[in-house]
Order: structure tokens, then C-alpha cells, then sequence
């Protein structure tokens, strides 16, 4: 049997610190007269924090030069990290925990491939630093999602090849990072968004322990 490679992503997948962004970001808009919704969040979700700052800007039609940009980056950070010092294992996602316990008892190398600069530190937080062989994020990679260079790397730390490799994705750029990768991509979310992903799940508590019997063992 070849051995198969698990990538997660971070942010909708293992944690729920979209809702955390959203209240740093919208302090933000806030302070610069900018009207940010949570359904216009969704548009952040995947995206690298520098890029998250120009959507919305653009959202108010605001310019900035870079050393305003830094600036505003660093206060979001500050306040997103308010956020995270308060979590504990009881944000991490339904079922998460059981999926990747079995992955562990089955010996399956497993990742973390996220765009978050402060993924260790959650992953600390929340107690599942330990879980994973491998951290790739934000403070590593050049090129965002839908490059698949978050998920090489993954691979390349695990000694994987991507064909091998099933990656956990919530956001669209993320399985279109998953897919160029050459890899199985599994969508954490709903069918009609993540559209161009091999499998979709609502969340975790949907997936069997005869599914992820059915990863481990499928040919590439
Ligand atoms: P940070 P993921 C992403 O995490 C978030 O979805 C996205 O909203 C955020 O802007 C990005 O991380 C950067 O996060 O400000 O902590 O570096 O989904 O790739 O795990
Ligand atoms: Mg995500």
C-alpha cells in the first residue's frame, strides 16, 4: 500500500478564527469610516493578511501608502491576538480531534498548510501543536493560495508525493491550490461553493472512520 499524507488547512477547518478576524478587521474598518459586513469577511477567508487590508480598502475606495499599511497590519494583528490568547481546546471544530487521533493511531504522516502567520501559536492554544509532523504557514511561503506552494512544501516536509497527499480545505483558493498540487482535495463546507473540490463535507462530524479507511488504502 502507498503511504498516504494528510494536509489541513487551519482557519475553518481545525478552528473557527474567521469570527476572531472578522472583529479585528471590523475595528479597523470601523476607525477608517469603511462599512464591512460579515458576509463581506467571507471574502477574506484563505487570503493572506496584507491582502485582506487592500480588499477592504478597496471596499471603501481608501488609499494608503505602505508605511499607513504596515501600521494598520500591526494594530490588526495586536487586536486579532487579543482574540486567540482566550482560546482553548474547546474551539477546536466538531469532531476534528477524532479524525486526526485515528489518522494518528494509523501511523499517517499529517500536516498543517495555512496562510496564518500565527498558525503555531494557535495550534499551541488550542493544544494540538503536537498532532502534526509538519507546519507550513504564512511565515513561509511566498506566493498565496490558489498557488500550490503551501501544500508542496507540506508534501516535501512529509516526504510525500503530492499524488499521495489529501488536503483539507475551506476556502476556494485552497482547493485550487490542492487540485494544481496534484493533490485529493476535500472541501470542509458547502457543495455549492466548493465546487471544484473532489469530495465536500459540511464538517468533520460528517466524515466515517470507514471514509478515511477508504483514503488511507485508495491507489493514487
Ligand atoms: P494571519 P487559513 C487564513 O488562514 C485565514 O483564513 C485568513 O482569513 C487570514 O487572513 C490568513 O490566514 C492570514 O492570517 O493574519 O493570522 O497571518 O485558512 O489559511 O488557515
Ligand atoms: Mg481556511
Amino acid at each position: 500500500m502507498t503511504q498516504k499524507a494528510f494536509i489541513f488547512d487551519l482557519d475553518g477547518v481545525i478552528v473557527d478564527t474567521a469570527k476572531f478576524h472578522y472583529l479585528a478587521w471590523k475595528k479597523l474598518a470601523d476607525d477608517l469610516g469603511i462599512s464591512f459586513s460579515e458576509e463581506d469577511n467571507e471574502q477574506l477567508k484563505g487570503v493572506s493578511r496584507v491582502r485582506s487590508l487592500e480588499i477592504i480598502l478597496q471596499m471603501g475606495k481608501v488609499t494608503m501608502t505602505d508605511t499607513e499599511k504596515t501600521v494598520h497590519l500591526a494594530e490588526k494583528n495586536e487586536d486579532y491576538l487579543s482574540y486567540i490568547a482566550t482560546m482553548t481546546s474547546d474551539d477546536i471544530l466538531p469532531d476534528v480531534p477524532r479524525v486526526l487521533h485515528f489518522l494518528k493511531s494509523h501511523n499517517i504522516p499529517m500536516a498543517l498548510g495555512s496562510a496564518s502567520k500565527n498558525a503555531k501559536q494557535i495550534l499551541a492554544k488550542v493544544g494540538l501543536l503536537e498532532m502534526f509532523d509538519a507546519i507550513v504557514d504564512g511565515n513561509e511561503v511566498s506566493k498565496a493560495k490558489p498557488d500550490p506552494e503551501v501544500f508542496l512544501n507540506a508534501a516535501a516536509k512529509l516526504s510525500a508525493t503530492p499524488a499521495n497527499c489529501v488536503v483539507f480545505e475551506d476556502a476556494i483558493a485552497g482547493i485550487q491550490a490542492a487540485n494544481v498540487a496534484g493533490m485529493y482535495s476535500i472541501g470542509i463546507g458547502h457543495r455549492e461553493v466548493l465546487t471544484e473540490a473532489k469530495q465536500v463535507f459540511k464538517n468533520f462530524t460528517e466524515i466515517s472512520t470507514q471514509f478515511l479507511e477508504h483514503l488511507i488504502q485508495k491507489t493514487a
